[in-house]
């Protein structure tokens, strides 16, 4: 299907985005097995922050490829939203500023190519998900956005956490505090029920960008799924699960429905983290997965931490910090997070 160079469809679609990006000369495709251990982000970080990004379509011992560098030049962002580098975060702050007054909110749909296939039974270790660095306590799901909703309002929450694949059905994840997952979680323990959610992976930059929004710009009683609506130009599509009232977003790469029973927890990391540190080994939230659902020929999404964090981290903290100056300073005209910030 084609799709013009601006369409709302282009950044609501990774796999559209793919397509564009190679018409672009903005993809490199790599055709050598790679091992998804370590030789796959040893070879992603060649190309860390250059004008194009990798598909490793022959990922060793998997059927589907791998996609990486999304995020890690401003530059190939700007062309995906077809507007210059320098003008994304203001454009993000408006995004942002707009759904705040006057929300889209997402639309539930009867169809979405994430259901194309619904595998029978679940098997993590089919996932093409790569472990980047030496010390990483195994592979991980780091580009996925949750969804959950509020046990008690029904509120919906978009927040992207990093999963470590444990075992065939088992996902840890970490939380860090004041997450409004955490929230939930802690609501769901009061309530004495199990906390349902849905790990939606292979999204594009509008989605990634409203589930990362921070709590100042998105408070927990939004439904944030919305800036994903305002940044697309359309209603962000979902499609309904089977296990829960919990919606997957309809055209992921992969939707995975789970569930968080609070206080069981199991250990999870180390992991590289975007500092250039490991993130230590400790106990976390236990995810248990009840079904996967995906494309007929899905890419798997992973980010490489380094570059491609603080550029998605730092448009957004640019964009908050760029809008609230507004509101107090006149004449700020932008707003730059070193790497360090
Ligand atoms: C690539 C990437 C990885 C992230 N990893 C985590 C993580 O592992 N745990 C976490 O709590 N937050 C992580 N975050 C930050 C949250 O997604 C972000 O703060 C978001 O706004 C949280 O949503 P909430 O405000 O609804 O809680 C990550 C963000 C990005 C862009
Ligand atoms: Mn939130």
């Amino acid at each position: 299907m084609a799709k013009s160079s601006n369409s709302p469809a282009l950044i609501a679609d990774l796999g559209s985005i793919i397509e564009e990006l190679d018409k672009r000369g903005r993809l490199v495709r790599v055709l050598s097995e790679i091992d998804p251990k370590l030789d796959l982000a040893g070879v992603a970080a060649k190309f860390e922050g250059g004008p194009k990004a990798v598909l490793f379509e022959n990922v060793k011992g998997y059927d589907h490829p791998v996609f990486m560098g999304l995020y890690w030049s401003r530059e190939l962002l700007g062309d995906i939203f077809s507007r210059p580098a320098a003008d994304l975060p203001q454009h993000i702050s408006d995004c942002i500023g707009k759904w705040q007054a006057n929300p889209v909110d997402p639309v539930v749909v009867k169809d979405g190519p994430v259901l194309e296939i619904t595998e029978r039974a679940v098997n993590l270790r089919k996932l093409p998900a790569p472990t980047h660095a030496m010390k990483d306590a195994g592979p991980y799901l780091d580009a996925a956005v949750v969804i959950a909703k509020d046990p008690e309002t029904g509120v919906r929450n978009a927040s992207i956490q990093r999963f470590q694949v444990v075992n065939k059905n088992t996902l840890a994840v970490n939380i860090d505090a004041g997450r409004h997952l955490e929230l939930y979680l802690e609501k769901a323990a009061k309530l004495g029920q199990p906390l349902p959610l849905t790990i939606n992976a292979g999204v594009g930059p509008g989605l990634h960008f409203a589930a990362a929004a921070p709590a100042e710009a998105a408070p927990a009683d939004r439904d944030e799924l919305g800036i994903a609506s305002e940044i697309h130009g359309a209603p962000l599509e979902l499609v309904r699960g089977i296990n829960s009232d919990v919606e997957m977003v309809a055209n992921a790469m992969y939707a995975l429905e789970c569930e968080i029973t609070p206080g069981e927890t199991i250990n999870e990391g180390p992991f590289a983290e975007v500092t250039g540190y490991y993130a230590s080994n400790d106990k976390r939230p236990k995810v248990r997965v009840l079904k996967v659902h995906r494309r007929k020929n899905p890419v798997f999404h992973s980010i490489l931490s380094g570059a491609e964090v603080y550029n998605s981290v730092g448009l957004l903290g640019e964009a908050n910090v760029l809008s609230l100056l507004r509101q107090q300073v006149p004449g700020v005209r932008d707003v730059y997070f070193s790497h360090g910030g």
